[in-house]
This record gives structure tokens, C-alpha cells and sequence, in this order.
């Protein structure tokens, strides 16, 4: 049988960034190939940041149509948004009913974005966060889920939650495992290079948008920090940003950092930020024509999300049917 896919992504900002891109979305096209996938569009967590709903709803749109404009082939996907299928609030209710307080508070991503905000302006739902991923995930059965590094908790806590399900009730889950590539799990803002790059940065001078213009985002590139030395080498440690580039160039055209730094010998860093530049811009560009295509027909991504919502319920109301089962509770007559 075809293995499952799941994975999520959040309408939280007008464009997806390189980040999402070679992290994760470029492992959800490949899959979709070899696998039986299902992408959600997660605007419920987007919830857990306060909300324009005019541009919620725009940037709803806009994710979708950047995942089709990336090559996710809704022939071959299922491609939905979470609100359109109820199960996932049902079953993050029952998953948060098993999630001990100290375990929720132990999510990096909860202590990292609480923090941020202040105690007085973090909502419960960011600490619930995590158990409705855990539904997102456990509802579709998937044996693997595709994200970047900085989800593997999220997905360890998923684990748990379902084997603990299924020691306490019977075998309902299937345990997911992460699907995390090494080499581009984590790629960095170019102007903070010690962070990774993120929709929710302060400054978007660090973060290279699918949907920018070839011109701005060049001009990012160009501009990105890096250290006063000149040789084109890989060094986490000493040189953030240098390696910050390489990694995106590495990924972006599939060869290995070593061949990179060859070609760069005796060459100084404007040389190879113009290169950067060029490789990110030409993948860019074609992605960011076919997004703004696809949000000319709006009529159109709405009858693919509705297709793609019809096949994600069938799925998930069965397994919360399970659930519910297992449970002991009471069907409805
Ligand atoms: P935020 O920082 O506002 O939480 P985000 O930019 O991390 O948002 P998400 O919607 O949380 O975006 O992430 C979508 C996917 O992209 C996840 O699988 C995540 O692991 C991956 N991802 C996000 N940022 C990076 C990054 N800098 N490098 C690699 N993968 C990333
Ligand atoms: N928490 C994730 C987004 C997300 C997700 C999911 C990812 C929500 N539900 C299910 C994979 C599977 C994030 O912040 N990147």
C-alpha cells in the first residue's frame, strides 16, 4: 500500500518564505509522487496571533495558491484548509485531555513565542497549540510528516500523544514519524544569521518572500551580514552568514558545499552573493507568476480547496469516529 503523508503550514504572513520553501514545501512536492499526501493549510493555529480577518483571509488564499504554484498537484494531494474539516478541533480537545500541563510547558515553541509576547498578551490557544497539531496529524494516519527542525518537538509530543492513546484505549493511530531533511532543515535570516529565517521576524530585511520581486529580493541577498573575512567557506561558527548563503545555494541547485567553496577560491564575497542572488531569484520567479496567476481565479482555488476538504473529512471523521469509540463515548441514535 501507498504510504501517507500529512504536513501543515500557517496563513500567517502575505508570502511563504525560502525558509518554508527548502525546509519543507519542496519535500511536499516530491512526495506527493511517491506518496498519498494530504496538505493543510492551518488557519486555526494562525488564530494564536492576533487577526485581521480581511487579511486572514487573504493570506488564506495566498497560501494556496503559492503551494500550487510550487508544484503541489491537487490531482495527486489532497490540499485543504483545516477550519473546513471539523474533526480537527474534536479530536485536539480529547488530544488536550490526555496532555499532562507540565508536558505542554515543556514545548520550546510555547516557552519562545510566550516569552515574546509577555505572559498577560499569550493566549491559552498557543499552549493548546500543539495538541492541535497532534489532531492535524493523528487524524490522517500518515507514517510521515515533512518539517523543518524546529517542529521535531511538536512531532515527538504527536508520537506520545498516540501511543498513549492506543496503550489506553487500543490501537487507534498509527505513530507518525518526522520527515526532516539534514541539509536544509533550518535556513537562517541573512540579516540575523544565528536565527532561523521566520514569517513573525521583526524585520523582513533578513527574510527572502516567494511572492517578493526578483529586484527586492536580490537586494536582500546583496545586502545579507556577514563577517569581515573573505574566503567563501562553510563555518557555522565564525561565519553565520557566509554559511547561512552556501546552504541556500547548495540546496537551491543541489550541489555539495565543497564544490561551492571550489569555485569561490580566490573570489570575494560580492562575487558569490551576486551568484546567490542569481540562483534564488531564476527558482523564485517562476513561483511567484504562477501564485499571482492562480489568485487572478479565486472561484477556481475555492473549488479545489472544497475537493480537497470533501476527501480530508471522509478521512477524519472515521478516524474521530474511532476515537470516540474507544473512548466509550455514546453514538448519536
Ligand atoms: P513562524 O516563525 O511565524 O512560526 P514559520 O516561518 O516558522 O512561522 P511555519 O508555518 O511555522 O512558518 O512553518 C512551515 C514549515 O516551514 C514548517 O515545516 C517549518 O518547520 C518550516 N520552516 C519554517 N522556518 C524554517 C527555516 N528557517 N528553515 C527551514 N524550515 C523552516
Ligand atoms: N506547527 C507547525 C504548523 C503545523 C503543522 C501541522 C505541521 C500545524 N499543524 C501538522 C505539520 C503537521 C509550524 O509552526 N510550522
Amino acid at each position: 500500500m501507498v504510504k501517507r503523508v500529512l504536513s501543515g503550514i500557517q496563513p500567517t504572513h502575505d508570502s511563504f518564505h525560502l525558509g518554508n520553501y527548502l525546509g519543507a514545501l519542496q519535500q511536499w512536492v516530491e512526495l506527493q509522487s511517491t506518496h498519498d499526501a494530504y496538505y493543510c493549510i492551518v488557519d486555526l493555529h494562525a488564530l494564536t496571533v492576533e487577526v485581521d480577518p480581511a487579511l486572514l483571509r487573504k493570506r488564506i488564499l495566498a497560501s494556496a495558491a503559492q503551494l500550487l504554484a510550487i508544484g503541489i498537484n491537487p490531482e495527486k494531494s489532497t490540499l485543504f484548509i483545516q477550519s473546513h474539516v471539523p474533526a480537527h478541533n474534536q479530536l485536539g480537545w480529547v488530544f488536550e485531555c490526555i496532555t499532562g500541563f507540565g508536558e505542554a510547558n515543556r514545548m520550546t515553541q510555547f516557552k519562545d513565542k510566550s516569552q515574546k509576547s509577555g505572559a498577560d498578551r499569550t493566549v491559552v490557544g498557543l499552549f493548546t497549540y500543539p495538541m492541535l497539531q497532534a489532531a492535524d496529524i493523528l487524524l490522517y494516519q500518515p507514517e510521515l510528516v515533512p518539517v523543518g527542525e524546529d517542529q521535531r518537538q511538536h512531532i515527538e509530543l504527536t508520537r506520545d500523544l498516540a501511543q498513549r492513546f492506543n496503550s489506553s484505549y487500543g490501537e487507534v493511530f498509527t505513530v507518525p514519524g518526522a520527515h526532516i531533511l539534514k541539509s536544509k532543515a533550518k535556513i537562517m535570516d541573512l540579516q540575523e544569521p544565528t536565527s532561523k529565517m521566520s514569517k513573525s521576524a521583526t524585520s523582513l530585511a533578513g527574510v527572502i518572500e516567494l511572492l517578493d520581486t526578483p529586484e527586492a529580493n536580490i537586494k536582500k541577498i546583496k545586502s545579507a551580514v556577514t563577517d569581515t573575512g573573505r574566503e567563501v567557506t562553510f563555518d557555522e561558527e565564525q561565519k553565520a552568514g557566509i554559511s547561512n548563503l552556501l546552504s541556500i545555494f547548495a540546496a537551491i541547485t543541489g550541489r555539495s558545499i565543497p564544490s561551492i567553496e571550489a569555485d569561490y577560491v580566490g573570489k570575494g564575497y560580492g562575487d558569490f552573493k551576486k551568484d546567490v542572488a542569481e540562483v534564488v531569484t531564476d527558482s523564485l520567479k517562476p513561483i511567484r507568476e504562477a501564485a499571482l496567476t492562480y489568485l487572478k481565479d479565486e472561484g477556481a482555488l475555492l473549488e479545489i480547496l472544497r475537493v480537497g476538504a470533501e476527501r480530508a473529512d471522509a478521512v477524519a471523521s472515521q478516524t474521530l469516529a474511532d476515537v470516540y469509540q474507544a473512548l466509550g463515548l455514546l453514538p448519536r441514535a
